[in-house]
């Protein structure tokens, strides 16, 4: 292949793991007895708005102590060298990304230090917890939450993200599993505007046959390997 001139990277919650960040999913997936398919949508937010928002003042108090491992380092240090186009989308609503030094990134899954207003749309940066009830500082109304796509929502920015894999040259998938729509669906998508694909992860995901060539083994290690 000639070499790549625009590149979209997916990450997921395994390019976070080695900074000490829990996946979602395989052992230690289960978050008090809840699957994150049963904690991260609408209805439970409605139902049992406290522990919905407990689960998320945690994540939030986790990602203060920990910092960007050698995989962030290495697609920022990789986004500086690249001359063409270059997207990283993310699942991830950690900012480690940004930390390490990443700048074209989108949070298609929403961002833990932001809260968004369920009734006029407003979006604030938020450290600490979110109680239940909060005022909105634009409206005033109580149904401040986190600003998080939960299951049967819309991910942010497809239009972008689906304008960028079209125009993609090389689709590398890190640190995620496949087994979420409609991310695990990217790389069959990118192949199909003719993109060539990677995938770089600890272990075969649900979608690795879609994928022209694949890397096995921790990001902190693949990651680095591939970039340099
Ligand atoms: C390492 C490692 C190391 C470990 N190094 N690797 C089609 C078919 C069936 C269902 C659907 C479908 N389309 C849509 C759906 C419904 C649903 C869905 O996908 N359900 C599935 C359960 C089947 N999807 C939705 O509802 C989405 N919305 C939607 O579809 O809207 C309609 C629409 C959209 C677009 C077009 C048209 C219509 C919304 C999904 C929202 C997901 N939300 C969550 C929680 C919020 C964020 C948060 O709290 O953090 O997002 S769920 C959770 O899963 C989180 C993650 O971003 C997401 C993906 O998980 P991820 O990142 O892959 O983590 P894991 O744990 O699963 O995997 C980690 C991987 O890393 C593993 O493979 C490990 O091996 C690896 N690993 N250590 C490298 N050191």
């Amino acid at each position: 292949m000639a070499q790549p001139r625009s590149l979209v990277i997916l990450t997921g919650a395994g390019i976070s793991a080695e900074s000490g960040l829990a996946t979602f999913r395989g052992p230690g997936g289960l978050w008090e007895g809840h699957r994150v398919e049963d904690v991260c949508t609408p209805g439970a937010l409605a139902r049992d708005p406290a522990l919905v928002h407990r689960f998320y003042d945690l994540r939030r108090a986790a990602l203060a102590g920990v910092a960007p491992n050698d995989a962030h380092a290495a697609l920022a240090r990789l986004e500086r060298a690249w001359a063409g186009d270059f997207l990283i989308v993310t699942q991830n609503v950690d900012d480690l990304h940004e930390r390490a030094g990443s700048r074209r990134v989108l949070h298609m899954h929403g961002e833990l230090l932001s809260a968004l207003c369920a009734a006029c749309g407003h979006r604030l940066t938020w450290q600490g917890s979110l109680a239940p009830g909060t005022a909105c500082p634009s409206c005033g109304s109580p149904r401040l939450r986190p600003d998080i796509v939960f299951f049967g929502e819309m991910p942010y920015a497809m239009e972008r993200i689906e304008a960028a894999l079209s125009r993609a040259d090389l689709f590398v998938s890190i640190g995620t599993s496949g087994a979420v729509y409609p991310a695990a669906g990217f790389v069959r998508m990118a192949g199909a505007f003719g993109a060539a694909t990677l995938e770089l992860n600890l272990e075969p995901s649900a979608g690795s046959d879609w994928f022209d060539a694949c890397r096995h083994g921790p990001a902190s290690v693949v990651v680095p390997d591939w970039v340099n």
